[in-house]
């Protein structure tokens, strides 16, 4: 059985989980925050979650193990079979995974203020900065959209909204106001409608605490 190391609050892992989920692929959950970090890092050296240990082989990096995940399980897809559109799906995730998540991180803003005295209300400001510029750019994305769909890119879910989620989660969880983005607020109320996504979500995971 696959296991994988996550937290509540772990909005990569939660792109993971969700994936497992929608695949009907079986997994055991196992909190970091329990097994503790010196433990954690014995298996990711990065100490960064998710891991996903898939007989041993541990699968850090959540982009890297939803392609694992999408070539081992391939039904139901979450790429979809036409190249230009399946470039548009990895696109939008890696909009999210590389210019919007890492520069908002906890251990970003734990740094900002160890290393520069940034105060709370600081690192809420920069927090919402990134956030709320990269939704702007999602948000123009989706409204360019060739063909307008229930969720990110057509009538079910892509890898596209397994990174959205998680991230209008974590927003909403800082308080960022997604008045401006009407698109992205209805496609994460179509995600979350479905089982395999309410199963991902923070609230849903064993050690759950706000
Ligand atoms: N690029 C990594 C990002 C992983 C990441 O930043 N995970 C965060 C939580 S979402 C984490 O482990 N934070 C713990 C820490 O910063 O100490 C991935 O996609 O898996």
């Amino acid at each position: 059985m696959l296991k994988l190391y996550s937290a509540p609050f772990n909005s990569a892992g939660q792109r993971v989980r969700t994936a497992l989920h929608l695949k009907g692929v079986p997994f055991e959950f196992i909190s970091v925050p329990e097994i503790g970090w010196d433990r954690y890092r014995e298996i990711n050296p990065q100490g960064l979650m998710p891991t996903l240990d898939v007989d041993g082989e541990l699968f850090a990096q959540s982009t890297a193990t939803l392609e694992y995940i999408e070539e081992t399980y391939p039904d139901p897809p979450l790429l979809p079979a036409d190249p230009i559109e399946r470039g548009r799906v990895r696109a939008f995730a890696q909009h999210i995974a590389c210019d919007m998540h890492p520069l908002h991180v906890t251990r970003v803003r734990n740094r900002l203020k160890e290393q520069f005295g940034a105060s709370d209300e600081d690192t809420f400001v920069w927090y919402r900065h990134w956030m709320t510029t990269g939704l702007a750019a999602l948000e123009e994305l989706l409204r360019r959209r060739p063909v307008a769909s229930t969720f990110c890119y057509g009538e079910s879910p892509t890898m596209a909204d397994l990174y959205l989620v998680p991230q209008v989660m974590n927003g909403r969880r800082y308080k960022t106001d997604f008045s401006p983005f009407p698109l992205i607020v209805a496609i994460d109320e179509a995600c979350r409608a479905l089982p395999a996504f309410q199963a991902g979500m923070p609230e849903n995971q064993p050690g759950y605490s706000e």
